[in-house]
């Protein structure tokens, strides 16, 4: 038995990975974690558009620089996230729209795939493009008021920029078919695919909440996958209302489990990817105040009870056990 989550996932040639944010990489206890047990890794804020051309034109790679090398000097790889996005756009971007925001996007695609090109496994193109409001249409943005084709304009300069990098379309709320969010993106994948639009990937956020995986999730990566491109399962995260007890945890292990099984038995679904190590650093009490515990490490840096159920469905048993 594999006695990391990345060595068990890697049993089937898949990964598990953690988005890195630079500024923890100071913290040994942080460091000694993510070193051991993922294989792939994503940059949570340093690749985004903000931090990568905070003026346009000039870019910076410091920060994306310091998570890459990290990732690379410690045997992983990279996924990149992200180059369009309506958020977390830099001020001079937010003020422009029309044919100068949209060469402005291009410019961007071209600057930041150009850096990393030939060095980076996977690129989340364009970000959160679908809106939530139960439509299956285009979230509005100032990306999408310079024409319906942004997307497909950004996956054509994104292929064009670094034809080795897989090239994924990422959202949340796409986890359950019954969701006219989740008809949207398939419909614009489907329509991708016929047209010769270069996708390679779907991207399944999985920022989800404890007992409520959806019981379909399977089937819906299967659905995509049917479609000719590969799956991830790119944040995943099981929020709770905080306190955690050891009902809660049980029941989010036995959700980690169902997800991680999920992406098991499709083939075409190579790896997950949880965004953050230990409850401590997690970007969910920041938005949702009063929930959290949301990852596989509490906040001291113990293994939760999911640790040992995403073992199990990568294949492994967790030490607890085997000692059993
Ligand atoms: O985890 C990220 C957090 O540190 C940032 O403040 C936030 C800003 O938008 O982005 C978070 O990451 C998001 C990711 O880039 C896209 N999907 C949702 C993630 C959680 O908000």
């Amino acid at each position: 038995a594999e006695s990391t989550l990345g060595a068990a996932a890697a049993q089937s040639g898949r990964y598990f990975g953690t988005a890195i944010a630079s500024g923890k990489l100071g913290d040994s206890a942080y460091t000694t974690i993510a070193s051991r047990e993922f294989n792939m890794v994503t940059a949570e804020n340093e690749m985004k558009i903000d931090a990568t051309e905070p003026q346009r034109g000039q870019f910076n790679f410091s920060a994306g620089d310091r998570v890459y090398n990290w990732a690379v000097q410690n045997g992983k790889q990279v996924r990149g996230h992200t180059l369009a996005w309506h958020s977390q756009q830099p001020g001079w971007m937010q003020s422009l729209s029309g044919s100068t925001l949209r060469q402005a996007m291009i410019d961007h695609i071209n600057g930041v795939m150009g850096h990393y090109k030939g060095k980076i496994a996977q690129w989340d193109v364009v970000n959160e493009a679908f809106s939530d409001d139960g439509s299956g249409g285009r979230r509005d943005s100032n990306l999408q008021r310079t024409g319906n084709d942004w997307i497909e304009v950004a996956f054509r300069t994104a292929r064009a920029a670094d034809p080795a990098a897989k090239l994924c379309y990422n959202d949340y709320n796409i986890e359950n078919w019954t969701w006219a969010k989740t008809q949207g993106v398939y419909n614009m994948v489907r329509d991708f695919k016929q047209r010769g639009v270069p996708i390679d990937c779907v991207g399944f956020q999985s920022h989800l909440i404890v007992g409520q995986v959806p019981g379909d999730f399977r089937q819906n990566l299967q659905r995509f996958a049917d479609l000719g491109v590969d799956v991830r399962i790119t944040e995943l995260d099981i929020r709770m209302r905080t306190p955690s007890d050891a009902t809660k945890l049980a029941t989010q292990a036995a959700d980690y489990k169902k997800v991680v099984q999920a992406c098991m038995q499709v083939t075409r679904c190579q790896g997950v990817t949880v965004w953050g190590i230990t409850d401590k650093y997690s970007w969910v009490p920041d938005v949702f105040p009063g929930e959290g515990a949301a990852l596989v490490w509490d906040a001291s840096y113990a293994k939760k009870p999911a640790y040992a159920a995403v073992m199990e469905a990568f294949g492994s048993r967790s030490h607890h056990h085997h000692h059993h």
